[in-house]
Parts: C-alpha cells; structure tokens; sequence
C-alpha cells in the first residue's frame, strides 16, 4: 500500500473515535451538547458545529452525532443533517443552532432550531426531522406550526410517554405539551414561571420523580461569561422553585448543556472554547455530576481529563 493511502486511512480512523478528555470531540468546533440514552444501550450526543473561520454563530451547519458505551471511546456517526437539506430553510444557509433530539414508538425526532427567511433573527422555526435510526437516514418533515421565533428547543418525554417542548433565548423561556405526533402543540406553550435571570438553553430531566430545568444566565457584563443555573418543580411545566448556580462560567462567553444518566452515574455536558481560545468556536465536554441528599445539584467542577470510564 503506498504510504499517502496508509495515512489517509490513518486520517479517517483518527476522525470516526475520540477519547477521553475535554473536550472529547477534538477534529471539528462543536457545541450544545442535548445527550440521551436509548434503548440499544448507548448514549448518543447531538451538538451543533461550529464553523471556522466564524461569523458569530451565522455559519454553523452540518450537524452531526457521537455515541459511546463506556464514556471513553466515542463514535462520530457523521453529517446527519445541513441547512441545505431544509426545504423551508433561509436560502444563504447556516444558522443551524442547538438541537435535541427525542425517541417515541420507535420513531427518533431530531428538533433543530432554524430560520426560514434572510431577516433570520424574525424568522426561527422549530424544525423536525424523523428517522427509524438514532444517527442516520434523518428527512426533514416540517417545522412545529404556531410558535413564536424562538431558539433552543428541548423536548422531555416523561415516564407515561407524554412528550414536551420547551424552548427560548432573550429571556423568555416557555413549555408545551407536544401530541402524539410529535409535530404539533396541543394547546399553548405556556411561560415557565420562577426561573431567575433565565437567558437561553434549556433543558429539562426528571430524578426521583423531580422535575430539573437548566439553562444558561445572563452573565455577561464586562467580559463575564455566562453561568448554567436550575430549577426543579413537580411538574414538568412549573411553576419552578429557583434552586442556584451548577457550573461557573467556562473560557467560553456561551455554556449550554445537558444532564443525563447513564450506568448509574450523572454526567453534565457542556461546551467550552478549550481547543480554539475562541468564544465562537466551541468544544463539547463531559464531566460526572452529584445530587446532595436533598435533590439540590453540586457545583459540577469541569475537568481536563473527563469522566474515566463508566463503572
Ligand atoms: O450555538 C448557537 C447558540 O449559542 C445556541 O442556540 C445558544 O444556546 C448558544 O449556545
């Protein structure tokens, strides 16, 4: 074989498995971690990409999904969705921005946030791309009809199977219960009340029959980055109790994340700028997470070298 073919397989298998450390994605800029488990076993991760060179977050596109079994080797799954796949999608692309993704009957809902028209601030929709696969083979089905310009969606599906949409930025942080068809807003999405000083990234879960809002704050005044803060209710639509700060700013002027467990430990992803030293080029990162015995979550202390291998 000649020696450029070995590197260039060398090259590709470099780039289809990370390992463990922060961040632990480290071949391309990726942000807004949205974790889950599903039921083949595995915990996926969908973050958004950054793009480089970056125009604030105006170039970010290219989603793609990274799994792992132990916490340590990551799988990148690859490109599962671009702006040019959107048919009601702006025309100059980009601005793909955090997405989640939720799993019913079988059926994997990716949710992006994205802009139909060029004035891109007034125009987000909540976009929805289905698969039968948690990493692949995603079509886009349409935007979620009826909602304000908004960013951030986060989607719970509870216990029962009742699934909710959640999203916001600017200050407005709203909840809603989605249908069975994932696609539609039964009823209003409805303002989530006692959050304090919430400014964007949203994201719910549920422990011990507790319900868990995060979300990111607005510290951000004289070079100040912003700080992750929560709120539980017993309710997953509020009213929501003020609970603090878990996890102090990052090198990063954004932090938004996920908390999730798996094989009995909880972990917080986040973003940082670790890698480029750039607040618009983003690196993903996991770290363990603890409850005191009261529900309250400790401060998550973010770390170089990440979780070690689940136990
Ligand atoms: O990544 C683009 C935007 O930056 C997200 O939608 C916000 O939460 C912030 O992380």
């Amino acid at each position: 074989m000649k020696r450029t073919t070995c590197l260039l397989f060398a090259a590709i298998a470099f780039s289809a498995i990370c390992h463990a450390q922060n961040p632990f994605v480290t071949d391309i800029y990726t942000a807004d971690p949205s974790a889950h488990v599903w039921a083949d076993g595995r915990l996926y991760v969908y973050p958004s990409h950054d793009v480089a060179p970056p125009r604030g977050c105006d170039l970010m596109d290219k989603y793609h999904v990274y799994s792992t079994d132990d916490m340590v080797h990551w799988k990148d799954h690859g490109v599962i969705l671009q702006a040019s796949d959107v048919p009601w999608g702006r025309k100059e692309g980009g601005f793909m921005w955090a997405p989640d993704c939720a799993c019913k009957n079988g059926v994997y809902y990716f949710y992006f946030p994205h802009p139909s028209g060029t004035d891109w601030n007034k125009t987000w929709k909540i976009g929805v791309a289905t698969s039968t696969k948690p990493a692949s083979d995603f079509t886009v089905k349409g935007y979620i009809q009826g909602l304000e310009p908004m960013i951030d969606p986060c989607v719970f599906v509870d216990n029962d199977g009742q699934a909710y949409l959640y999203y916001g930025g600017g200050g407005i942080c709203k909840g809603g219960k989605l249908k069975n068809d994932m696609m539609t807003i039964d009823g209003a999405m409805q303002p989530m009340v006692g959050l304090e000083d919430f400014h964007e990234a949203t994201w719910v879960h549920k422990r011990k029959g507790l319900y868990y809002l995060s979300y990111s704050d607005n510290h951000d005044s004289a070079g100040k980055h912003n700080r992750m803060r929560y709120a539980t209710s017993t309710s997953p639509l509020g009213p929501w109790t003020y609970r603090g700060i878990f996890m102090d700013p990052t090198d990063s002027y954004t932090n938004h994340g996920s908390i999730v467990e798996y094989k009995g430990q909880w972990y917080s992803f986040y973003h940082t700028s670790a890698l480029s030293h750039f607040d618009w080029l983003r690196s993903i990162c996991v770290d363990k997470l603890y409850y005191n015995a009261d529900g309250t979550i400790r401060k998550v202390i973010p770390t170089k070298t990440g979780p070690g291998p689940v136990k």
